[in-house]
C-alpha cells in the first residue's frame, strides 16, 4: 500500500473529523439526540470509509450485501461465490461476525485495519459483532471484495447497528429484498439514505414467484425512480429451489455475477463506482455539518439563556439588599428595641424632636463608658442584616431553580448538578454572617481613623468607638427615602439621633461621607457574598464544557471540506503515474456513471418478457472468459 503526502481533501476530512468527533451535545434540546448521533456517524463513516478510501484509492471495490433479514443475502453470497463461505438459515444466530470474501491477491488490503478500524479480522466464523471474519476465494475476481452484512432490521440491535456501519463503508451497495417484503420501510430508510448521499446501489429482487415476475419488478423499479434511484440496476432473481448445499442454480443468479464481474475486469468502472460512492459520502458530510454547528450553537444558546437567568437572580438579590439596607427597613424591631435600650428611654426618645440639644448631651452621658446595651445593638444590627441578606440570597436561589426548571434544557443541568441548586450553598449563612461582621469591622476602623485626627476627639472618646459605628450603621440603613430629617416616623427619628449623634462628633459634612464610604463598604461585600453563590450555577453550565469555538471549528472545517472537494477527488496510483486526474469529482445527484451500463432484468425461461414497464432492460454485456466463478 502506498503512502503518500495527504491531499487537500485529505487534510481538510482530517480536520473535520478533529471538529466533529468531541462534540458533545448534552442539553436534550429537540435536534440534540438526532445531530449527537449524526456526529457519531460522520467520525464514523470517515474513519471506516472516507479517509481510508481516499487513502487508498486502488484498493479492491467492496460491495457489501445488505437488506432485511431472510431477504436472502447470504444465499446470494454464497451462490455468486460457488461455495458455501457464508451462513444461509432459517434459524439466525443472534450474533454472528460479517463474512468478507475477497481474491488472496487482495489479502493485504482487509487483513490490516485500513477500513473498519473496529473490527478485528478474524479467519475462522466468530459470534461476534466486533469482528469481521475474511474468506479467501479465488472464484471472485481480483479488485471485488463481497461482504454479506448482518440483517438491517436485526432484533438485536448490535447487528443493525453494524449493518448501517458496513454499508456505510460499502463502495457499492448489493441491496437485497425479496418478492414478499419489498414495500417494507425499513429496507426503503436505508436506500433513502443511499440515494440521498449518491452511494452506488443495485439492487436485488430476490425469490420473485415465475407468476409475479411481470408485476413485482416493474413496480420495484418504479419505487427506485420515485425514490431517486432511477439510475441504480435492479436484478430480478426467480424463486428456484436450493441446492443442497444451500445455493442458487448458476443460472439465477448469473446476471449478477456477470454484472460484478464486468465491474470488476474494468479499472475505470470500478472507480467511477468507488468516486461516485466516496464523492457522495463527503457532499453529504458537509451537508451534515452545518446541521451540527447549528445543533451546537442551540445549546450554547440554551446555555448563556440559563446563565442569564442565574444572574439576573443574583443581581436582583444584590440590588434588593442595597435598597433594603439604605430605605429604614432594618430600622424597626430588635433594632429599634436595642437602640432605644442605647440611647435610653422610650420618654426620652419621643421628646427627641424639640430637645436635640439637651439630648446630645443626654446621650454622651448615657453610653459613656460604653455600656453593655452597645454590645446588644451590634448584635442586633448584625442579626437584622443576615436575615435580610440570606432571605434574599435564598429567594434568588429559588428563583433561578424555577426559571431552570422550566427549561427541558434547565432541568437537564439542574440533574446533572451534584448540588442542591434550588437553595442556598451549604456556606451560605455563614458567607453571609462573616461578611457582615466583616463589614463592621470596617466601619468601626472608619469611624476610628476619622475620630483620632479630629478636633472632636474628646466628644469621640465619650461616646465610645463603638457606640460611634453603630450610630453610623444607623445613618447608613435609612440613607436614602429622605428618612433623615424628613420623615418622621419610629426609623426616621432613629436615623435623626443617631445622625445628631455623629454630627456631634464628625460635623455633618463628614458624616454624609462616612455614611456613603460605608453603604459602599457593604453593598460591596454584599455582592462579593451573592456572587460566590451565583459562581455555583456558571460552574454547573461550565461543566458543559461547551465552546463558541467549537461552533466556528465546525464551520470552518465543513468550508474547506466544501472547497477542497470542489477541486476533485486524488487520483490512483496508475494515473499518478500517467499524468493530471483525468476523472474529476462527480457532481452530486448525477446519474451513476458505472452502474448505467448492463441494467438487467432476469426472466425465467418460457415467459415472455412482454413490456419492459419500469425496468430497464438491458443486455448483459458478458466479459471474455466469464466462467462458472465470477472471473
Ligand atoms: N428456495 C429458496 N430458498 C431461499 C432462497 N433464498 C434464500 N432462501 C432460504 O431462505 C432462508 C434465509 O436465507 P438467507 O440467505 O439466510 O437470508 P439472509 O437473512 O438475507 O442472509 C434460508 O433458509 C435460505 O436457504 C431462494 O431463492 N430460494
Ligand atoms: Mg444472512
Amino acid at each position: 500500500m502506498a503512502t503518500t503526502e495527504r491531499t487537500p481533501l485529505e487534510s481538510a476530512l482530517a480536520e473535520l473529523r478533529a471538529a466533529v468527533e468531541p462534540v458533545r451535545l448534552p442539553l436534550p434540546l429537540p435536534e440534540a439526540a438526532e445531530q449527537q448521533r449524526a456526529a457519531q456517524e460522520i467520525t464514523s463513516q470517515l474513519d471506516d470509509y472516507v479517509l481510508p478510501r481516499l487513502a487508498t484509492i486502488d484498493a479492491p471495490l467492496l460491495a457489501v450485501v445488505g437488506g432485511s433479514t431472510g431477504a436472502g443475502k447470504s444465499t446470494l453470497v454464497n451462490s455468486l461465490v460457488g461455495r458455501r463461505v457464508t451462513t444461509p438459515g432459517v434459524i439466525r444466530p443472534t450474533t454472528r461476525a460479517p463474512v468478507l470474501v475477497h481474491h488472496s491477491s487482495d489479502a493485504h488490503w482487509f487483513t490490516d485495519d485500513r477500513i473498519l478500524p473496529g473490527l478485528a479480522r478474524s479467519t475462522g466464523a466468530r459470534n461476534d459483532v466486533h469482528s469481521l471474519q475474511l474468506v479467501v476465494e479465488d472464484s471472485i475476481p481480483p479488485g471485488l471484495a463481497l461482504l454479506d452484512a448482518p440483517d438491517i432490521d436485526s432484533v438485536v440491535a448490535e447487528n443493525r447497528a453494524l449493518a448501517a456501519q458496513l454499508l456505510a463503508a460499502a463502495d457499492l451497495w448489493l441491496f437485497v429484498t425479496s418478492a414478499a417484503r419489498y414495500a417494507d420501510q425499513v429496507p426503503w430508510d436505508f436506500l433513502h439514505s443511499a440515494a440521498e448521499r449518491s452511494a452506488a446501489v443495485a439492487v436485488v429482487l430476490d425469490r420473485v414467484p415465475p407468476r409475479a415476475m411481470a408485476d413485482v419488478p416493474p413496480h420495484l423499479g418504479q419505487m427506485m425512480s420515485e425514490r431517486g434511484l432511477a439510475g441504480s440496476p435492479l436484478f430480478a432473481v426467480p424463486e428456484t429451489a436450493v441446492d443442497a448445499d444451500g445455493l442458487l442454480p448458476v443460472a439465477a443468479v448469473q446476471p449478477i455475477r456477470g454484472w460484478l464481474a464486468a465491474l470488476a475486469a474494468d479499472r475505470s468502472s470500478r472507480r467511477q463506482v468507488v468516486y461516485r460512492t466516496l464523492d457522495g459520502a463527503i457532499a453529504s458530510l458537509t451537508q451534515r455539518t452545518p446541521r451540527l454547528a447549528t445543533a451546537l450553537e442551540d445549546q450554547l444558546a440554551m446555555v448563556t439563556r440559563l446563565r442569564e437567568e442565574a444572574d439576573h437572580s443574583y443581581a436582583e438579590a444584590v440590588r434588593s439588599v442595597a435598597v433594603q439596607t439604605a430605605d429604614g427597613t432594618l430600622l424597626r424591631g430588635e433594632v429599634l428595641t436595642r437602640w432605644h435600650e442605647f440611647v435610653g428611654t422610650g420618654e426620652f426618645f419621643r421628646a427627641l424632636e424639640q430637645k436635640i440639644s439637651w439630648l446630645r448631651d443626654r446621650v454622651t452621658s448615657a453610653i459613656k463608658g460604653e455600656p453593655p446595651q452597645v454590645d446588644n445593638l451590634k448584635v442586633a444590627v448584625e442579626s437584622g442584616l443576615e436575615s435580610l441578606v440570606r432571605a434574599e440570597g435564598d429567594a434568588a436561589a429559588e428563583r433561578v431553580e424555577g426559571s431552570w426548571q422550566a427549561t427541558a434544557g434547565g432541568r437537564a443541568v439542574l440533574d446533572r448538578s451534584r448540588e442542591d441548586l434550588s437553595r442556598s450553598s451549604v456556606g451560605f449563612d455563614r458567607a453571609v454572617d462573616r461578611a457582615i461582621r466583616d463589614w463592621q469591622g470596617a466601619v468601626l476602623d472608619l469611624v476610628a481613623d476619622e475620630g483620632m485626627g479630629k478636633r472632636s476627639r474628646a466628644r469621640f472618646l465619650a461616646f465610645g468607638v463603638n457606640g460611634i459605628g453603630v450610630a453610623l450603621m444607623i445613618v447608613v440603613f435609612a440613607h436614602t427615602g429622605g428618612l433623615v430629617g424628613a420623615e418622621v416616623g419610629v426609623a426616621g427619628g432613629t436615623a435623626v439621633l443617631a445622625q445628631k449623634v455623629l454630627e456631634a462628633v464628625f460635623g455633618d459634612q463628614a458624616v454624609r461621607r462616612l455614611a456613603e464610604t460605608a453603604k459602599v463598604e457593604l453593598d460591596a461585600r454584599m455582592e462579593a457574598v451573592m456572587s460566590a453563590e451565583l459562581l455555583r450555577y456558571h460552574v454547573v453550565l461550565e461543566e458543559l464544557a461547551l465552546q463558541a469555538e467549537d461552533v466556528q471549528r465546525l464551520r470552518r472545517a465543513g468550508d474547506a471540506v466544501t472547497a477542497a472537494r470542489a477541486a476533485g477527488l486524488p487520483t490512483g496510483e496508475d494515473e499518478r503515474a500517467a499524468g493530471p486526474v483525468r476523472e474529476p469529482a462527480l457532481e452530486q445527484g448525477g446519474r451513476r456513471p458505472a452502474l448505467e451500463a448492463p441494467t438487467v432484468r432476469q426472466l425465467p425461461a418460457g415467459l415472455d418478457a412482454g413490456d419492459p414497464g419500469e425496468v430497464v432492460e438491458a443486455e448483459l454485456v458478458e466479459p471474455p472468459g466469464l466462467r462458472r466463478d465470477l472471473r
